[in-house]
């Protein structure tokens, strides 16, 4: 009777976790800026570090295959300005040169795939383009 109620109680479980587990795993994921402040003007380099939250580790050999820099955080969405990836310099770090042209809030808007993760991790990461 007792191993009957474990049972029960794995499979209510599991029932359960499973489409929660599968919703939560491209959001373990996080972007963020190596250094928030960067500078404004073309062939500007910006970087982001690629996280996986539960265990704080830096994810390595990510591919990015979309981005998209616009000045959203300044209620200017239509605003973008032309990125280019460039080599990944240290483990989960990803770096960039942006031509920004305007000073301000700009969103780095990017879509990954991520090595045993099926979903794609999305993230945004805010910067400051300073003259
Ligand atoms: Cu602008």
């Amino acid at each position: 009777m007792k191993n009957q109620t474990k049972m029960m109680l794995v499979v209510c479980l599991m029932a359960v976790s499973t489409p929660m587990a599968a919703l939560a795993a491209a959001q373990d994921y996080a972007f963020e800026a190596v250094k928030t402040e960067v500078r404004n003007g073309p062939g500007s380099d910006i970087a982001v570090r690629l996280v996986h939250k539960p265990s704080g580790k830096p994810v390595e050999d990510a591919v990015i295959f979309r981005t998209r820099l616009d000045m959203s955080p300044e209620n200017m969405e239509g605003m973008t300005t032309k990125i280019e990836p460039l080599t990944e310099s240290e483990p989960g770090v990803y770096k960039f040169r942006a031509d920004f042209t305007m000073a301000g809030g700009w969103a780095l808007k990017l879509q990954a795939k991520v090595q045993g993760e099926p979903e794609t991790v999305q993230g945004t990461v805010v910067f400051t383009a300073k003259d």
